[in-house]
C-alpha cells in the first residue's frame, strides 16, 4: 500500500472503531484512534506476517502492552485478512473471541493475552531472546504506552533488553501524555521519556505518531540499527478524528452515544473525502 492508501485504511480502521466501541455500548475508543496510523502502517506495510497463517513460525511478533485499545488490532486484523470484518461487531460480546481485553486463548494472531499494564514488554523481551536462540530473522514489535511504562515492570524489562542487547525488539510508545484519569505528566511523570531510554542503553527515535511517512521510515531505519533494543517514542494525539475525543481523557473507557457515534463518523466521512 501507498502512504495514500494508508491514510485511507487508517480512515477505515477508525470509523470500524467507533461502530465496534459503539455497538458494544463499552470499550476504549480514543486510545485506540489515537494508534490508527501507526496500526494501518504495521499491519499493511511493516509486519512481515501471513494473516492466513496466523502460526506461521517465522512471523514479526507484534505485543500489545496497553491491550485496552485493542479495537484497533482487531480492526487492522480484520481488516488483512484474519477473519471477516463482520465479525468486528461481535466485539465485548459474550463467547466473542474479540474480548474486551484481547485474549491468546481465543484469538489466533493475538501474540499474548493483556490488559493487566506492564506485562508486554516483558512477553517481547522472552519472545526476542527466543528468536535469537532460534537463529530467526524475524522481529519483535512491543506496542506499550505512558500508562504502561507507569508500571515498575516494565523498566526491569527494559534494563533486561539492554542486558541482552536485543537489536530484533522495537517498542512502540503510545505517547498522547494521557491516562485514565488525567494528564500523565501531573499523574506519574514520564518525560524526559527519550533521556530515561537512552540511560538504559536504547537506540531513541522521536516521531510525530499521525506522520505514516515518518512512522514507517522511523520503523525501517530501526530494523537496521544493530546492537541494541529500540524504542520508537511516538506523538500521538488521544481521540485523533473525531472532534471531541481529542485531547480528552474522558473518552478513555466510554463509549459514544448513538448521537455521538453519527457525529464521529460523519467527522471521519469528511476527513477521507479530503484523504481522496
Ligand atoms: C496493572 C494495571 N493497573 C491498572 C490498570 C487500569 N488501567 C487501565 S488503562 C489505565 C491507564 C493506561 O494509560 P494509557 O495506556 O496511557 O491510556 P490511554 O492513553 O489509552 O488513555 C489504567 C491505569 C490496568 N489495566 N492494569
Ligand atoms: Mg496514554
Amino acid at each position: 500500500m501507498d502512504v495514500k492508501e494508508l491514510k485511507l485504511m487508517a480512515n477505515t480502521i477508525r470509523q470500524d472503531i467507533i461502530r465496534m466501541v459503539s455497538n458494544a455500548n463499552s470499550g476504549h475508543p480514543a486510545g485506540a484512534l489515537g494508534m490508527a496510523d501507526i496500526f494501518a502502517a504495521l499491519y499493511f506495510k511493516v509486519l512481515n506476517h501471513n494473516p492466513k497463517k496466523p502460526d506461521w513460525v517465522d512471523r514479526d511478533r507484534l505485543v500489545l502492552s496497553n491491550g485496552h485499545i485493542c479495537a484497533v488490532r482487531y480492526s487492522s486484523m480484520a481488516r488483512s485478512g484474519y477473519f471477516p470484518v463482520s465479525e468486528l461487531l461481535t466485539f465485548r460480546k459474550l463467547n466473542s473471541r474479540l474480548q474486551g481485553h484481547p485474549s491468546y486463548n481465543d484469538l489466533s494472531g493475538v501474540e499474548s493475552s493483556s490488559g493487566s499494564l506492564g506485562q508486554g514488554i516483558s512477553v517481547s523481551v522472552g519472545m526476542a531472546i527466543a528468536s535469537r536462540l532460534d537463529k530467526k530473522k524475524n522481529y519483535v514489535f512491543c506496542v506499550s504506552s505512558d500508562g504502561d511504562l507507569n508500571e515498575g515492570s516494565s523498566w526491569e524489562a527494559i534494563n533486561a533488553a539492554a542486558k541482552w542487547k536485543l537489536d530484533n525488539l522495537i517498542v512502540i510508545v503510545d505517547r498522547n501524555y494521557i491516562q485514565i484519569s488525567g494528564k500523565t505528566e501531573e499523574i506519574w511523570p514520564l518525560d524526559p521519556l527519550d533521556k530515561k531510554f537512552e540511560s538504559f542503553n536504547w537506540k531513541v527515535y522521536n516521531i510525530d505518531g499521525h506522520n505514516i511517512k515518518e512512522i514507517i521510515s522511523t520503523l525501517k531505519k530501526a530494523k537496521k540499527e544493530k546492537g541494541k533494543p529500540k524504542v520508537i517514542i511516538a506523538r500521538t494525539i488521544i481521540g485523533k478524528g473525531v472532534s471531541y475525543m481529542e485531547n480528552n481523557h474522558e473518552w478513555h473507557g466510554k463509549p459514544p452515544n448513538e448521537e455521538e457515534a453519527k457525529k464521529a463518523i460523519a467527522e471521519l466521512d469528511e476527513k477521507r473525502k479530503k484523504i481522496i
